[in-house]
């Protein structure tokens, strides 16, 4: 391979180059930091995933009724990883940002590869982790589509760690291996042109901490992530509500103790839901429907289910209601039949969804929400909820079911 070193022989260094000496940043510091970070975004690819999957489930694989929290546990632990997470990179950065500074900054075609591997991976990560942090804010000005981006964000996200984590293997063996007291430091000193072989590992006295230790960068960033946490799960983890700062919506905070993530106005379903001619209709072999009165009189069934919505927060509640698989079987549908119901908003992405597999024989048409009838906000005068089943999938103000 042609040496880049040879063809432009490395230029003078710029006479007001920035000088790093803090022996705080080592590479056993940042190989214990990008450990966490690996675990953390691991944790979060995998969540993310399984929200996709349940989200848009397989036809022939469609989604679990149980374990009925599956959905609030997974999708908790994704929005509370993936915003604990930001801490924890800035530390990261903070300790590997004097190599952006290394002259000369391009050594050879290698060196090049890898130097935009790193940029790849550290703006995809950043701009993965802040729009991740803002939209389960519910704050959310970019232009383009959140969930799409997001996915596909992360594919290069993870991709681009899985080669950082090949190219650096050395690296972080030493750095694991090293005391985090002992060690390297990163220093000016030339950066090996080979990557395999680490850049300063052995060759330099360890140095004299001076104020803060190594040992104290890295219990700060734990306590960083650890209150980042703390604030923000308490948002899904109810016990935790109290010193949830960044936890936005709390049960509290809407009617009958559960958050609501549209409301009827927003829907432009007010006049609707509370038209007294309302009746449900259903279609299926044997088509029928039920009056206001039918339906509460057949609203006997009483089941504590979670609200889980996919941005992360979440509440338990309990629900009076019918069994869909009443309604189903009434229209000659089975257990094995897909449903889908209807609601009275007629635009956007909220107007129906698909129930089928597992959660037909679980899911509850709820006329009541924590003993009151069904708030106008929470769906009146019917709204489906099933077990382990993302809050956006548990449509409101329903009018009409199919049965095919
Ligand atoms: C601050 C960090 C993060 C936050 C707050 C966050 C938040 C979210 C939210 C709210 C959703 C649901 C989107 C929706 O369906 O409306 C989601 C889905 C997802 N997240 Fe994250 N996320 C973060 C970081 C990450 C990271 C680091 C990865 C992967 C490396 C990731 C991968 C995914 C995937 C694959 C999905 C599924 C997208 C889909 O349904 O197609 N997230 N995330
Ligand atoms: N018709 C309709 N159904 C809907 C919504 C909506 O906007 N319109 N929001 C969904 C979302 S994203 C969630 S999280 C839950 C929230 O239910 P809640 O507002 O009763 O808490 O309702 C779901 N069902
Ligand atoms: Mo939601």
């Amino acid at each position: 391979m042609p040496d880049l070193k040879q063809l432009l022989t490395a230029p003078p260094k710029p006479p007001i180059w920035p000088k790093f000496n803090s022996p705080l940043r080592s590479t056993a510091v940042t190989a214990r930091i990008g450990r966490l970070l690996g675990i953390a975004f691991g944790t979060c690819f995998v969540t993310g995933m399984l929200s996709h999957y349940q989200y848009h489930p397989w036809t022939w694989l469609p989604e679990p009724a149980s374990p009925a929290l599956a959905y609030r546990v997974t999708q908790g632990v994704h929005v509370t990883t993936g915003i604990a997470t930001i801490p924890l990179l800035l530390v990261k950065l903070w300790s590997v940002y004097p190599n952006l500074f290394r002259w000369p900054p391009i050594r050879s075609i290698r060196h090049a590869l890898e130097r935009l591997s790193v940029f790849v991976l550290v703006s995809s990560a950043i701009v993965q982790l802040f729009t991740g942090f803002f939209n389960a804010l519910n704050w959310y000005p970019w232009p383009w589509g959140f969930v799409n981006v997001h996915r596909y964000l992360a594919y290069v996200v993870i991709g681009s760690i899985l080669l950082h984590l090949a190219v650096k293997l050395p690296d972080i063996k030493y750095g694991l291996s090293a005391k985090v007291a002992e060690g390297d430091v990163l220093t000016e000193s030339p950066w090996s042109d080979n990557p395999a072989s680490h850049s300063n590992a052995g060759t330099l006295p360890p140095p004299e901490p001076t104020g803060i230790s190594r040992r104290g960068v890295l219990t700060a960033a734990g306590a960083g992530v650890g209150i980042v946490a703390v604030t923000t799960v308490g948002q899904t983890l109810t016990p935790l509500e109290p010193v949830g700062l960044l936890a936005i919506r709390q049960s509290p905070k809407g009617p009958q103790r559960v958050p609501v993530n549209r409301t009827a106005q927003q829907a432009n379903v007010l006049k609707v839901a509370k038209d007294p001619a309302w009746k449900l209709d259903v279609q299926g072999p044997h088509p029928f429907s039920l009056s206001m009165a039918e339906v509460l009189e057949m609203a006997v069934h009483e089941t504590g289910l979670p609200i889980s919505c996919v941005e992360g927060w979440s509440v338990g509640a309990t629900w009076r209601g019918l069994k869909l698989i009443d309604v189903v079987r009434r229209a000659g549908g089975n257990s094995g039949s897909s449903v889908r119901v209807h609601s009275l908003e007629k635009v956007g992405s909220y107007t129906n969804s698909v129930v089928r597999g597992p959660q037909v024989s679980h899911a509850l048409l709820a006329t009541h929400l924590n003993g009151q009838r069904l708030d106008i906000d929470h769906g009146y005068p019917l709204r489906l909820i099933s077990p382990n089943r993302p809050g956006v999938l548990n449509t409101k103000w329903l009018n009409r079911i199919e049965v095919y």
